[in-house]
């Protein structure tokens, strides 16, 4: 392939990437506003951590093949739901919770699919709520919805999928059994450790700061 033909690729990867990226602004905004929102007015922050990246050509490449999706703009768009990630750390379960609720009510974003692994884990322990939302963005030629994916999930739960993924990716995904099983016995301590934490923090509040569901301004704390 010539360096212009291979220019010509590049530059249509990048063109094609380029909403994502502004799907991922869009969403970021809407996140910032409730933890700014959520400070002021209740001076408590829901929010650990935030991060979010467009997927990279090489894990791109990876789910297209994985999935058997045809190499083409057009499939890639239909099927690869996940090109834009966000992932959203909280400090308690109820929180992730709260926060996907009010991320999800907002007029302007469409639900297009819930995988809620924190009620319903994974086999091999990894848990998270997943939400495709389908975000508006406005370009020159006119609106397009773009999917983004939303993770919520815990510290704990964020600490042990890390190590998940990395254990994974050393042993090329074959991973010795007696291995899989001690992850196994870590999502379970992960799992109490984010009961007993959640339960510490409601008692050091004695009730008083939960995060309930209000009616004209959808959250107050009490
Ligand atoms: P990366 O490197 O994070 O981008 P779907 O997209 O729904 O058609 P998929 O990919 O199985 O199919 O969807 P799912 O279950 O919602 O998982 C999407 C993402 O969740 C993954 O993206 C991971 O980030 C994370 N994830 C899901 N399962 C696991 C798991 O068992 N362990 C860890 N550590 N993370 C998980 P990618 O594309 O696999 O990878």
């Amino acid at each position: 392939m010539s360096p212009t033909q291979l220019r010509v690729m590049r530059d249509e990867l990048q063109r094609f990437l380029l909403p994502y990226r502004f799907g991922l602004q869009e969403v970021g905004t809407k996140i910032d506003i409730l933890r700014d929102e959520f400070l002021y007015l209740h001076d408590y922050n829901p929010i650990e951590h935030v991060s979010s990246r467009v997927k990279t050509p090489d894990s791109l490449v990876e789910k297209i093949a994985r999935k058997g999706v045809d190499p083409d703009f057009a499939a890639i768009r239909a099927h690869i739901t996940d090109i834009a990630g966000v992932r959203i750390t909280t400090s308690f379960t109820a929180d992730a919770y709260r926060l996907f609720d009010l991320l999800t009510a907002q007029d302007d974003i469409t639900v297009r699919r819930v995988k809620d692994y924190i009620a319903h884990p994974k086999p091999n322990g990894y848990k998270s709520l997943h939400a495709i939302v389908g975000v508006p963005v406005f370009l020159s030629t006119g609106p397009v919805e773009v999917p983004v994916e939303v993770q919520f999930r815990t510290i704990a739960m964020d600490f042990w999928a890390s190590l998940e993924h990395k254990i994974y990716y050393k042993y090329a995904r074959q991973v010795p059994p007696e291995l899989l099983a001690e992850l196994k016995d870590a999502a379970q301590s992960a799992a109490l450790l984010d009961a007993r934490m959640e339960r510490l923090h409601r008692e050091l509040h004695g009730g008083q700061r939960q995060l309930e569901a209000g009616t004209d301004d959808r959250v107050v704390v009490v």
